[in-house]
């Protein structure tokens, strides 16, 4: 597989400020892999293809969801979890990536799920800190990063439930599952 191939097609799905947060991305899972002894091209890898379809329109994020199987209760709750499905089917598809490990980062990057794996927490987590991001609370995540990616995700995750119940939407039940599943592991 050519890396620098996939750069230039993950590059053209994208606005630069996207594009710009990928690379961020990318920065952190590495270090984060190498701190936690991480796969580090396979974080490489993933953190490269975690936002591949952010910017498809929603119809087509829609159509795939439903054609391709994904899961279906995706579709009753926020939009912005759709891309991290249909990002690791687009990868798969549209460049053989074929790694399961690789394709899981991608697909429970946004949402965690029960179970995650190293690769999972390295990517979820890299895509909350990396440096363009700015958000309340963002400096403590990243502190508690140098030490636990549990704790770390754990706030993460709060952050994002915190912020959902505000705006009155719905939660995935995976991140409420992913939550609990990182608090027991920090015990
Ligand atoms: O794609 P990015 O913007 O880089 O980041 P992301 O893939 O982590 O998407 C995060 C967005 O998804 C964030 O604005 C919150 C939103 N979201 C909506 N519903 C849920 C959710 N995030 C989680 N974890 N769980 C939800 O139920
Ligand atoms: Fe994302
Ligand atoms: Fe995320
Ligand atoms: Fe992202």
């Amino acid at each position: 597989m050519d890396l620098d191939k996939l750069r230039e097609a993950t590059r053209a799905q994208m606005p630069d400020k996207r594009w710009k947060h990928t690379l961020g991305v990318v920065d952190t899972a590495i270090a984060l892999a190498v701190r936690y002894g991480g796969h580090t091209e396979k974080a490489e890898l993933a953190a490269l293809l975690h936002d591949y379809s952010k910017a498809w329109a929603t119809d087509r994020m829609e159509t795939i969801i439903r054609e391709q199987s994904l899961p279906a209760d995706l579709l009753v709750y926020d939009k912005d979890l759709w891309h991290a499905h249909v990002g690791a089917w687009a990868v798969a598809s549209e460049h053989g990536i074929a790694d399961e490990e690789v394709l899981d980062a991608i697909r429970y990057h946004t949402s965690g799920r029960e179970g995650m794996t190293l690769l999972d927490k390295i990517v979820c987590l890299a895509d909350y800190i990396e440096p363009g991001r700015d958000f309340p609370g963002v400096d403590d995540i990243r502190k508690l990063a140098e030490s636990s990616l549990e704790e770390a995700l754990v706030e993460a995750f709060g952050s994002t439930i915190k912020v959902l119940v505000k705006r009155g939407k719905r939660i995935f039940p995976e991140t409420v599952a992913a939550r609990n599943d990182l608090i027991m592991q920090t015990k």
